[in-house]
């Protein structure tokens, strides 16, 4: 019987279940104008999907599968995932066609059309440790989602960290211990530089010819596209960033784009590497003593926590999440978010580590562009779209429960139970930025005050009616009822003026 596998662009695991389904058939890959163009991704991630989907096709015909693979530019250039079904269908009657369920809800609508001749098995991405049933059940009468308690559960179903059912340490989460600044003069570790190979440079032409107006450059490219690269810069990671990671995950320091931040989260998405082996390799770095605890929890809990959480939020709530607005916010996208064009040191920071490597670590994306866009009143579908574009790391499952819900708090309260709105001080707290900025972050109105400072208050003052009762507010509206009137309306005419010259 001829049988034919789809493979998608983050379906590069040689586990994958439609290959372990059936080792016989043959494989179709291909670099589709829809998937290219649905949003403008950025140019560093169009090579690294492109080069990471032509080596593992090379990898599955060294394996001795029969692989048809279509490249951007050749003819017949295919559009669409059904597009290059149908192609397939006319060369050859398939008898069956077999995928991985797709990480996106809009291509699991396209797929499901599918339905029918030939026959179609949609099989289960089981390269996730939770599947969307058992997380639906963890779910199910659960007033609040709380990441925390998922994450107890995991630990329990991993054994991670565990000793018997208690968490090591005596401690289920270890945060509190990783909010550390960077202390002055701090040196930070070499990090690994993958070379772009042939294939690399081949795609990287292409992109520049055809690509050449969407953000970004790839003089700086460096990301791993194999599964062998991807493991060099784990255990670089491992080695030399892991023992500090927990320290300074909060930290941000000017020009430094990835302190001790891991750089997996691309390879982790293409399927390129394993999340339970990377959980259980940095486990064994702290039973050999080469790790601190505080550092080897918080890194897992990101993993077995974090990203598994958020995909099953996005699994549960979709199509309906992406829609929602709680604030009601409307405020056009500023052009710097692509040109990096601002006079706040820490947003320009932040843009232009996006810019040069489709890169920025967590608290970048959440404390200070994430937190800017929440502050300013930007329009969520406009920021979902930024984000999903700008990262390396960005598919649609991952990206919106983290912008959508964990920054712009427009789900009113899924992914977390108060909206992460920070003023100037905590930046100043957690960075240098300021010391280098046009803008004082010791004034709270004017000309010359930082704008997260007066947008903070502006906000809180906009949605009271939405947040003043929330239990874990209760101290920022006691402040803002201390607040005299006068000072609010110096807030109000700040932030309006601010606002205002907004392009
Ligand atoms: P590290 O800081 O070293 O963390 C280790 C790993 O933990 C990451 O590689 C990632 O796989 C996982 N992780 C950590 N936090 C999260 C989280 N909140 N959600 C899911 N996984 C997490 N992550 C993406 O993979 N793709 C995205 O498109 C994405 N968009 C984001 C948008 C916003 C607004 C925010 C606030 C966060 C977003 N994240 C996203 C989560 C997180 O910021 C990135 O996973 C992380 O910065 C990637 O860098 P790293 O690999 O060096 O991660
Ligand atoms: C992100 C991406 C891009 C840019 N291009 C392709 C492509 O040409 N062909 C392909 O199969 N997949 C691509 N992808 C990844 C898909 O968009 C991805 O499978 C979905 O986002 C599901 O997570
Ligand atoms: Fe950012 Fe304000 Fe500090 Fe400038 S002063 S770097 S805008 S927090």
């Amino acid at each position: 019987m001829a049988e034919l596998i789809l493979i998608l662009g983050d379906q590069l695991s040689s586990s994958l279940s439609s290959l372990q389904a059936a080792p016989e058939a043959e494989v179709v890959m291909a670099e589709l104008v829809n998937e290219a163009h649905y949003v403008a991704h950025h140019k560093q991630k169009i090579v690294l999907v492109f080069s990471a989907m032509r080596h593992f096709a090379e990898q599955l015909r060294q394996s001795g599968r029969t692989v048809h693979y279509f490249a951007y530019d050749d003819t017949p250039q295919l559009s669409s995932f059904t597009d290059t079904l149908n192609h397939m269908q006319g060369l050859k009657n398939y008898q069956r066609l077999i995928v991985t369920e797709p990480g996106e809800y809009r291509l699991q609508e396209e797929f499901t059309a599918w339905a029918g001749t030939p026959a179609l098995d949609i099989l289960p991405d089981d390269r996730f440790l939770a599947t969307h049933q058992q997380f639906q059940t963890w779910a199910d009468g659960r007033k609040q989602l709380r990441m925390e308690f998922f994450y107890r559960d995991m630990r329990r179903q991993t054994g991670l960290l565990m000793e018997a059912d208690q968490p090591v340490g005596g401690q289920w989460n270890y945060d509190s211990d990783n909010r550390k600044k960077l202390p002055r003069g701090h040196t930070l570790p070499p990090r690994l530089h993958a070379e772009a190979d042939a294939i690399t440079t081949e795609v990287m032409t292409l992109v520049d010819e055809h690509f050449a107006s969407h953000i970004g450059n790839l003089d700086r490219f460096a990301w791993p596209v194999t599964a062998q690269q991807a493991e060099a810069h784990l255990v670089h990671f491992l080695d030399v960033c892991l023992p500090q990671f927990g320290d300074y995950q909060d930290a941000m320091k000017q020009g430094e784009v990835f302190l001790y931040h891991s750089l997996i989260a691309s390879s982790l998405n293409l399927g390129l590497l394993d999340p339970l082996k990377i959980c259980q390799a940095a486990e064994q770095r702290w039973q050999q003593g080469l790790a601190p605890l505080n550092a080897v929890e918080g890194f897992i809990r990101q993993i077995i926590g974090w990203r598994e959480f958020i995909r099953g939020i996005y699994w549960l709530k979709m199509p309906q999440y992406e829609t929602s607005n709680y604030f009601q916010h409307s405020r056009k996208l500023p052009d710097f978010y692509y040109s990096g064009d601002t006079d706040m040191a820490c947003m320009k920071d932040a843009i232009v580590a996006t810019q040069n490597h489709a890169y920025a670590h967590h608290i970048q994306r959440l404390m200070i562009t994430g937190n800017f866009a929440l502050l300013a009143g930007l329009a969520p579908a406009q920021v979902n779209q930024w984000y999903l574009e700008v990262y390396a790391d960005a598919y649609q499952w991952v990206q919106l429960p983290n912008t959508h819900g964990m920054a712009l708090f427009a789900d009113g309260g899924i992914v977390g139970s108060k909206p992460y709105a920070a003023s100037g001080a905590y930046i100043n707290r957690m960075s240098d930025h300021c010391s280098g900025c046009r803008y004082d972050v010791k004034q709270r109105e004017g000309e010359d005050a930082c704008p997260f400072n007066y947008l903070y208050w502006d906000f809180m003052m906009r949605h009271q009616d939405k947040l003043g009762d929330n239990p874990r507010m209760g101290m920022v509206y006691r402040n803002l009822q201390k607040m005299d009137d006068g000072r609010k309306s110096e807030v109000r005419a700040s932030a309006a003026k601010f606002l205002e010259q907004l392009k």
